[in-house]
């Protein structure tokens, strides 16, 4: 980028502090839980605690941080009482420590000067670097409409900006965690169940008979309730079928690992539903009581064989079989995972929805060891002004991928490249807590776009490689500084967490939601923002969901009580799903002109087309 007009400046000279993880699979925790309970009550002796959830990844286990008489930070622990950790955190939750301690952190505001004809970051004051953004984020409003204002984000921050942004009236959002993530998965089980799989996954592991991942490796990615209750499973004799090309950790630990040639899993996947159907292994009363499309699923995957498989996968038919038969054996009981990371190989969507038609024709959506029917709770809004209707966003800038439910950044992107066929132009950024350039293929793309654009603000709390882009860096201080919006998810009962600061922000460091109010004080849209302190705004929502954050901040996790029915489908009863026939969707899918399609499952294996 050395001929570009905003220079790549690198912040810190020093490698940045990874907080890498090497513990094996299923023993991520590194101690026993006789230890973890040894320290814990040592530890509580003494120490301070102060709840908060973590935000080193998006499970976020809820936690106690404890801080000593001085006000040090000295350990950060699992709640008992949360179901994302069931009192465990993994060792990279453990060392959030490191995020607040980091000597390299972001320190204070930065702002893009050319100095003797170089470019360098100068540091500012929060007035300083405040004001010129919102004057520059006016100006472009102003000239081009505030849907020219794009967000790129992830996490807590990415919530109080996304506030900020339909606040000036802009929906051009979008953020890596899903287009580069989850969404395909989402899209998937969505067009089978009529809902997405959500975080964390309803996946009812502890019970499982048999646990199927495939492309997806549970113990190195840290998830860490389920890393716990696969080991449960595994301890209970569950069947493990892993399917990696990489000897992974996960696979060291199956029954059967079947080393797949990357990017044929939907020709495994076809092949295990023409073994299902063919053999009469699927649950039949759930396909007939539930199936949209049966049939025609049916007479589709006739052809696909473990012999046909074979040629395209490498996997021996025989194993095929076995493994499919193994499936059917511990039915409903089975899971095959949805995964996480499923964004690979341009047919993602039906990978996705491949899966989540085998755990149809297995009958384990709604039932015991397969998937649960989750349960969250909603938080009430803090009132606010109406937001404005952009005339344009997300959606018709990602118009070439119908089926995505949010804002896909690689088209973001494209749209920042100026092109006087674009309807859509993105002249700002601003990207809050996601590495971009790191996360987003076809580098060149994306730094062609940051040239071209108009300006850009990076919101981080580490010098990364994004932050060499900007043209202002805001420090925002690390989660263990400060309040952010409860946590709540869905599981097997609904709960919610509080992230309350243990000690002030380090620095001249500011919370996101501080960050958000003031520029929208200053772009004249403060009435959005009608506190002093987010303090205030969850203290309101708890008051209004019968708790206070007095009381929050004892328990730090609070259960509540299911209200929505059963944790599985009632035999005796039908149920109905959240698609639009009421059933299970096997081969048609429900398109957004609200007519039915036939699908394909695209099952494009070669990269064709997925719908037809
Ligand atoms: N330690 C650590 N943990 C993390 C993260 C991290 O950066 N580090 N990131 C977090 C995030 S954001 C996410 S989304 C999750 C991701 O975690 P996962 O959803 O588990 O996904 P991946 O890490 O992408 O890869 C899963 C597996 O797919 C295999 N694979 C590659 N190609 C193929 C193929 O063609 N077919 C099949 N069947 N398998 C294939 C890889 O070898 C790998 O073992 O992890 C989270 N946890
Ligand atoms: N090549 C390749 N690309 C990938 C993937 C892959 O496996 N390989 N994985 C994909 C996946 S699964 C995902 S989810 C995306 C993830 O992509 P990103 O959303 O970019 O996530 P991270 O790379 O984890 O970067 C998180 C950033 O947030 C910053 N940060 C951490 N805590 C805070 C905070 O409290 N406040 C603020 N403001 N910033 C904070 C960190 O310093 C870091 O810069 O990448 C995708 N892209
Ligand atoms: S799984 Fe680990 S990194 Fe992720 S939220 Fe939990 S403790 Fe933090
Ligand atoms: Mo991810």
């Amino acid at each position: 980028m050395t001929t570009s007009r905003r220079k790549f400046i690198k912040i810190s000279a020093l490698g940045l502090g990874a907080v890498a993880a090497t513990t094996s699979a299923l023993n991520m925790f590194g101690s026993s839980s006789y230890l973890d309970k040894l320290v814990k009550e040592n530890v509580a002796k003494k120490l301070k605690r102060t709840p908060t959830y973590c935000e080193v990844c998006f499970w976020k286990c809820a936690a106690w941080t404890y801080t000593d008489e001085e006000g040090a930070v000295k350990k950060i622990i699992g709640n008992d009482d949360d179901p994302h950790c069931y009192g465990r955190l993994c060792p990279r939750g453990t060392g959030g420590v490191g995020m607040y301690n980091d000597e390299d952190r972001l320190k204070t505001p930065l702002i893009r000067k050319t100095i003797h004809g170089e470019q360098t970051f100068v540091e500012a004051s929060w007035d300083e670097a405040l004001d010129l953004i919102a004057s520059k984020m006016n100006g472009i409003k102003e000239k081009y409409g505030a849907e020219s204002l794009g967000l790129l984000k992830h996490g807590a921050p990415g919530a109080h900006l996304e506030h900020l942004y339909k606040a000036i009236g802009s929906d051009t959002i979008a953020e890596p965690a899903y287009a580069q993530c989850r969404g395909p998965r989402e899209t998937g089980f969505n067009l089978t169940f009529g809902s997405w799989v959500g975080s964390p996954e309803p996946t009812d592991i502890r019970d499982t008979k048999c646990l199927v991942l495939i492309g997806s490796h549970i113990g190195e990615n840290m998830h860490n309730s389920q890393v716990q209750e696969m080991s449960e499973a595994i301890d209970n004799g569950a069947t493990i079928i892993t399917v990696d090309p990489r000897f992974s950790t996960a696979a060291s630990k199956s029954n059967h690992w079947l080393p797949i040639k990357p990017a044929t899993d939907i020709a495994l996947m076809l092949a295990w539903m023409h073994v299902l159907i063919e053999e009469n292994l699927y649950d039949k009363a759930y396909v007939e009581k539930y199936a949209n499309g049966f049939d025609e699923l049916k007479a589709y995957v006739s052809r696909f064989t473990p012999e046909w498989a074979y040629g395209i996968t490498t996997i021996e038919p025989e194993e095929i079989r076995k493994t499919a038969r193994a499936m059917a054996h511990a039915a409903p009981s089975v899971i095959i995972h949805p995964g996480r990371h499923v964004v690979w190989y341009g047919d993602d969507t039906q990978r996705a929805r491949a899966m989540s038609i085998l755990n149809a024709l297995l009958g384990s959506w709604g039932r015991r060891g397969g998937f649960y029917l989750k349960e969250s709770i909603s938080i009430p809004k803090f009132p606010h002004p109406e937001y404005p209707h952009p005339k344009w966003g997300w959606h018709e800038i990602g118009a070439k991928y119908p089926l995505a439910q949010m804002g896909i950044t690689s088209e973001l992107i494209q749209a920042s490249i100026p092109d006087e066929n674009n309807p859509y132009p993105v002249k700002a950024w601003m990207v809050a807590g996601t590495n971009l350039t790191k996360s987003i293929p076809q580098k060149k793309l994306i730094e062609k776009a940051i040239d071209a654009l108009e300006f850009m603000v990076v919101i981080d709390t580490m010098p990364m490689d994004v932050t060499g882009y900007a043209d202002v860096v805001l420090p925002e201080c690390t989660y263990l500084e400060r309040y952010d919006g409860i946590r709540s998810a869905t599981n097997r009962t609904p709960s919610i967490a509080v992230r309350v600061p243990a000690v002030p922000p380090k620095y001249d460091s500011k919370p996101s939601w501080w960050i958000a109010k003031e520029i929208g004080k200053r772009m004249g849209v403060g009435a959005y923002f009608n506190y002093n302190d987010y303090e205030e705004v969850i203290e309101w929502q708890l008051n209004e969901m019968g708790t206070s954050l007095e009381e929050m901040k004892k328990i730090g996790v609070k259960n509540f009580p299911r209200t929505s029915g059963p944790l599985y489908i009632d035999e005796d009863s039908t149920y109905i799903f959240p698609t639009h026939s009421g059933k299970i969707d096997y081969f048609y899918f429900f398109n957004k002109s609200k007519s039915y399609r036939k699908s394909s499952l695209g099952f494009g294996l070669y990269g064709s087309r997925l719908w037809k």
